[in-house]
């Protein structure tokens, strides 16, 4: 039976996303694990502001001109993410011509087809995953099963509330890790190339237009990059960047913004 959420609710747009997983929950594209991740990732989420913070927006840049740049590009989709941001997945994909590959921590046959077809159903072609053959190095379990023409051929990845473990991985291969992330401590921020601690609908959607600003400056500047130059823009991008210090400001911006709460009389509540 379907909860008819208050419209004015002060959490509305929050009860709607728990309200949508659960579906997609019942509907077996996400896991029940998902719900328990959810919760964690609102409680950082808390802690951040509910919004998208400098340092978050910076690494999100990044992301942008990396996802440009890139060879082969895979947005790797999760339960979770097929339930939160179906359309921005299919968005990205659109505008920077990234492969999908639906790829599972607590992987199914039956959820890998559901989640497919819902991304089918916003408009995704050709989404990865039914024929996920090969292992991650060093993940055995279902867990590490890709494709091979998707995440384990891939020259970046970009993956959402990912597992750390599989996340290392990846990053072992030599792969370029984008990873969205709402928690600053967990294995995967720590771990990726670039982590955006933000929400996965709020960072994605600024992805997006990222991607659309560069895609327009670059046809401006008549500056189409020619294949060959692409590995060097990698490098020069990656150059200038560290993950290091983007998760040291979120973690100080937390800091800084409990001590203001703490030491206002304002009213807390967000
Ligand atoms: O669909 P499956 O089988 O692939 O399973 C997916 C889950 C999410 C269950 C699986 O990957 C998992 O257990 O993930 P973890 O280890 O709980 O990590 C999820 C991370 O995502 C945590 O650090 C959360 O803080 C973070 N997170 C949760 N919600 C969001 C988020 N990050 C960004 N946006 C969110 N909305």
């Amino acid at each position: 039976m379907k909860w008819r959420i208050p419209e004015n609710h002060p959490r509305y747009e929050s009860l709607k996303r728990r309200e949508r997983l659960v579906e997609c929950f019942f509907r077996g594209i996400t896991d029940i694990h998902g719900l328990i991740a959810h919760g964690r990732g609102e409680a950082f989420d808390y802690l951040i502001g509910e919004h998208t913070t400098e340092s978050a927006m910076k690494a999100t840049e990044v992301a942008a001109e990396i996802l440009l740049t890139a060879r082969k590009p895979v947005i790797s989709v999760n339960g979770n993410v097929a339930a939160l941001a179906p359309h921005e997945i299919v968005s990205l994909s659109n505008v920077t011509g990234a492969r999908i590959e639906v790829n599972l921590f607590h992987r199914t046959e039956d959820r890998v087809m559901r989640i497919k077809k819902l991304l089918e159903k916003y408009g995704a072609r050709d989404v990865l995953g039914e024929n996920a053959d090969i292992h991650i190095p060093g993940l055995k379990h279902t867990r590490g099963m890709v494709e091979r023409d998707g995440i384990y051929d891939a020259d970046v990845v970009l993956v959402s509330l990912e597992d750390g473990d599989r996340c290392e991985a990846l990053v072992n291969m030599g792969k370029i890790v984008i990873a969205i992330d709402l928690n600053p401590l967990s294995r995967t921020a720590q771990s990726a190339t670039v982590t955006i601690v933000d929400d996965v609908e709020r960072a994605l959607r600024n992805m997006i237009e990222f991607v659309r600003k560069k895609q327009n400056e670059m046809k401006k500047n008549k500056n189409k990059m020619e294949e060959t130059n692409k590995k060097n823009n990698f490098q020069k991008i990656l150059n200038g960047y560290d993950n290091r210090k983007i998760l040291n400001e979120v973690l100080e911006h937390i800091v800084r913004r409990l001590l203001s709460l703490a030491e206002s009389d304002t009213d807390m509540l967000i």
